[in-house]
């Protein structure tokens, strides 16, 4: 009999959102159970010893960290796999997924939740919509101690962490502008892990048709400005794109 897969996750998170993504493609059985920011740690810590979402039970093993899961998921389900076959190739595909998971998702965090963070309503109702009216009620008193810790642990308490926040969200559409070759892909001649990653972690700041963790509309419109500052960047076109024809959802 096969082993029980849990995904515990944050539905509005782009880390998440790349696991999830690999977990569509490959579709193994497995269940999903979503955690509130804040209050998640007790359960991250307990599982896993660290506080961060996404975290993937195979069976009894606990594996934290998108990158981690992955690998698991493509050594366990490797049909279709997401590491190019070529060795080549797989280093630079597993390059890319580095520097984004690295340098460029916490900068696109920073931009979005700078917006967020100011919409405490909207973000209460997003964080806590499948919960019991009760819960989202103490979530919503409890928001501006869940804000401060989310403000600091994010680097998004300082106008200059902000700041850089938007210039590496600009360094990572300028990345995947530049570094997409004429299949439209990042790497190799088909989608791979690099595409998922890239994609999936500069999908905040364009929030492409189709993808499951869009924000409920209407969007504030701080949130509108957010994403109308990338619209028109041709990276944002490419995360269009690769959610388009490479996103299903299952
Ligand atoms: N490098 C990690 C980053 C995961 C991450 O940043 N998770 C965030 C959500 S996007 C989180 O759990 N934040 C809550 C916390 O830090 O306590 C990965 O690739 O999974």
């Amino acid at each position: 009999m096969s082993e029980n897969i849990e995904l515990i996750q944050f539905p509005y998170s782009h880390y998440n959102e790349k696991v999830r993504w690999v977990l569509d493609l490959k579709n193994p059985e497995h269940k999903r159970t979503n955690l509130m920011p804040g209050p998640h740690a007790l359960t991250t810590l307990r599982l896993s010893g660290q506080p961060q979402v996404p975290i993937m039970k195979f069976g009894s093993a606990v594996v934290a960290g998108s990158s981690a899961i992955i690998d698991q998921l493509e050594r366990r389900f490797p049909d279709p796999s997401i590491y190019p076959e070529d060795p080549a190739e797989r280093a630079r595909a597993l390059e890319v997924q580095r520097y984004f998971d690295d340098e460029i998702g916490p900068m696109v965090r920073r931009g979005v939740f700078s917006v967020l963070t100011q919409e405490a309503d909207y973000v209460c109702s997003m964080f806590s919509e499948d919960r019991s009216r009760a819960k989202q009620k103490i979530y919503r008193a409890m928001f501006p101690l869940t804000k401060a810790i989310m403000k600091t642990s994010m680097g998004i308490n300082t106008t200059a962490g902000i700041e850089e926040g938007i210039e590496g969200t600009q360094d990572g559409l300028d990345f995947v502008a530049r570094e997409a070759n004429d299949a439209g892909f990042l790497v190799a001649q088909s989608l791979s892990v690099a595409d998922i990653t890239a994609a999936s972690l500069l999908a905040p700041a364009v929030m492409p048709e189709g993808s499951p963790m869009a924000l409920p509309i209407p969007r504030p419109a701080r949130v509108e400005t957010w994403l109308a500052k990338w619209a028109d960047h041709p990276g944002a076109d490419w995360v269009r794109t690769i959610y388009r024809n490479h996103r299903s959802t299952r």
